[in-house]
């Protein structure tokens, strides 16, 4: 039977294993937990609210909004920009950084992607929010800027997603391990389900988009080669999982075990995933479960980050199947 511990309890749990914690930290991942819960409510309900299709802007990426995109990246924004625990923010879908609502008071950064894997929400293919914390690099929030949200992922205090799937998770880490809970809709509560996630030490599902083959360089060729060849002895052949969302791909190989591969193309030179609000939280989170996630050759939390926006190659998962992949990066 699960104990029935909320996500706020065990916010309390892991703050008093941190003696010079001042409950800041707890108050913020309430922060995040609550703005989950409002972007859920609309999540899943999007195909009856009308809030379906294009908003007809588009983002800095270029890319089109959707109007769950616009929503809840608001609604982020204005839940947890309230309590001017936040001095400063930056999301995927702003191109420059963001002050809250209430004055800069807070000491934390918060990088965010709203709603990451949004072209599949009009065919109910799970999405997801994904978060990373990072304290204030000076002592005056007042002067926080956008270098407090250039720091390496190493220097993250918390990272975490929301999966909005078959059921609801929220998994974080302040790096004592990576929990997730499940929300029960019945009391709107997230409940621990998942206690100390760690990711076996090599898996059997590969993901990548190999309608990309033609972009893709020969290392790369030859790695997802080598993962099709017939040898028992070394689990091959794996199975092909890709998902085109994210979080959900992250999601199912940091419980089963896998790689997921977003690499360098001819298209995407740098990759295309995000370094600051997509490639170090789920590094962050990796990390903690054991698993290992680099852009083929160099840690992504080493990476020193020169843009709110850019964009990096990533191998994520388990550290037998990274280190496999990047033997043939170089
Ligand atoms: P491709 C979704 O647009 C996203 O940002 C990630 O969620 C996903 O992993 C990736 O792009 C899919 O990209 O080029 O395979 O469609």
């Amino acid at each position: 039977m699960n104990k029935l511990i909320t996500i706020e309890r065990h916010f309390l749990e892991q703050q008093k294993s941190h003696p010079e914690a001042t409950g800041e930290l707890t108050d913020l991942l309430n922060d995040v937990a609550f703005a989950a819960k409002l972007v859920r409510r609309e999540v899943v309900r999007a195909g009856l609210a009308d809030i379906l299709g294009m908003a007809g802007t588009t983002n800095v990426q270029g890319e089109e909004v959707k109007k769950l995109d616009l929503f809840a990246n608001e609604k982020i924004i204005n839940a947890i920009g309230q309590h001017g625990r936040f001095a400063l923010m930056g999301s995927e879908e702003n191109e420059g950084t963001i002050i809250p609502p209430k004055n800069q008071t807070g000491r934390y950064v918060l990088l965010f992607d709203p709603l990451d894997g949004s072209s599949n929400i009009d065919v109910n293919v799970s999405v997801g929010t994904i978060f990373s914390i990072y304290r204030l690099t000076g002592d005056d929030p007042s002067q926080a800027d956008v270098n407090d949200c250039l720091q390496k992922g190493s220097e993250q205090v918390a990272a975490g997603y929301v999966i909005y799937g078959s059921s609801v998770m929220m998994v974080y880490t302040t790096g004592n391990g990576v929990h997730g809970f499940t929300y029960d809709p019945t009391i709107g509560e997230f409940l621990l389900s998942h206690e100390n996630i760690t990711i076996p030490e090599q898996g059997k599902y590969y993901s990548i988009n190999e309608g990309s083959w033609q972009q893709l360089h020969s290392s790369t060729i030859d790695y997802i080669n080598y993962l099709k060849e017939e040898d028992k002895a070394t689990g091959r052949p794996y199975s092909t999982r890709y998902i085109g969302s994210l979080v959900a791909d992250f999601h199912r190989n940091l419980l089963t075990g896998g790689i997921f591969i977003y690499p360098a193309t001819r298209k995407h030179p740098d990759g295309k995933l995000r370094l600051m609000y997509e490639a170090n939280p789920l590094a962050f989170i990796c990390e903690q479960a054991g698993g290992r996630a680099t852009n083929g050759k160099t840690r992504i939390m080493d990476i020193d980050p020169t843009e709110l926006h850019q964009r990096t190659p990533l191998y994520i998962g388990s550290t037998q199947d990274v280190l496999k992949a990047e033997s043939f990066e170089h």
